[in-house]
């Protein structure tokens, strides 16, 4: 980790604890909210909120680690000797995408044996994704380590993204009138905010940028899009939830 400016450790810093208020904040919405769904959603709003739970743990154990890892003497940032911990991260993203995809299916109320291999399908690939792009992301540098774990880890991520949209259509098609629209948006969201991952994984490939930049675009990135992809998703599966147990009650 290289040295980084005041501004680009503080908007960092900022980021971070941007990122535990709005998980925090989200899981107590989703639980405190589960009155209001049917038996047959619960599930769904309560794995929600555990992937929101996962991340505000995760959020305040990289936020610790971001402290530990600088000083600020006489307003100039000091790197410390304890290193920054980047598996915080994937060990959340190994826990929670998994889930966020099985929320969406079971949102769905789809057959058993549907609902069942679909999760194996797409939790399997998710969890692969994340697994092949980790050796990239503590390489240290943006070098061809970064980009051959990167792309490698693109081929689960297109299977997902494929899945979504071509082999989810059909199950969408015969949702009730009222909902549709919502899991149509939640499968655009899931789709656009997993996208921003890879983009900024490979932007310092893309655009040039010193360390530091690359550092700032890495994790105010990530966080951005963690936010979206858990907390705002989140919200439209308690809302197809909610509906939809209007409907049936
Ligand atoms: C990596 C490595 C580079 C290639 C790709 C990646 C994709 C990451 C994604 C992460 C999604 C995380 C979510 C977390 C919220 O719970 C690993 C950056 C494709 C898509 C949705």
């Amino acid at each position: 980790m290289e040295a980084l400016s005041f501004g680009q450790y503080d908007l960092i810093y900022n980021a971070f604890s941007f990122g535990i208020a709005a998980m925090l904040a989200a899981t107590l919405f989703f639980w405190l909210g589960l009155s209001q769904i049917a038996p047959k959603y619960k599930t769904a709003v309560i794995i929600t909120g555990l992937v929101t739970f996962i991340a505000g743990y995760h959020y305040l154990r990289i936020f610790d680690s971001w402290d530990s890892a600088f000083t600020v003497i006489d307003g100039s940032v000091e790197l410390t000797g304890v290193a920054f911990n980047q598996a915080y991260r994937y060990v959340d993203w190994l826990l929670t995408v998994p889930l966020l995809l099985i929320e969406l299916i079971l949102v769905m109320s789809l057959t058993k044996s549907e609902t069942v291999r679909k999760s194996f399908a797409l939790g399997g690939a998710a969890a692969l994704m994340i697994l092949l792009g980790y050796p990239g992301e503590v390489s240290g540098g943006i070098d061809g380590t970064r980009f051959l774990w990167g792309a490698l880890s693109m081929i689960p991520f297109l299977y997902i993204v494929y899945s979504l949209f071509v082999g989810l259509s059909d199950s969408i098609n015969s949702q009730p009138a009222e909902v549709r629209g919502l899991i149509n948006l939640a499968r655009w969201v899931v789709v656009l905010s997993w996208s921003f991952y890879p983009v900024v994984y490979f932007a310092p490939f893309v655009i040039p940028m010193d360390g530091g930049t690359a550092t700032v675009v890495i994790e105010v990135g990530y966080t951005i899009a963690d936010v979206v992809a858990k907390a705002f998703f989140g919200v439209l599966i308690f809302m197809i939830a909610y509906r939809k147990s209007q409907i049936s009650a």
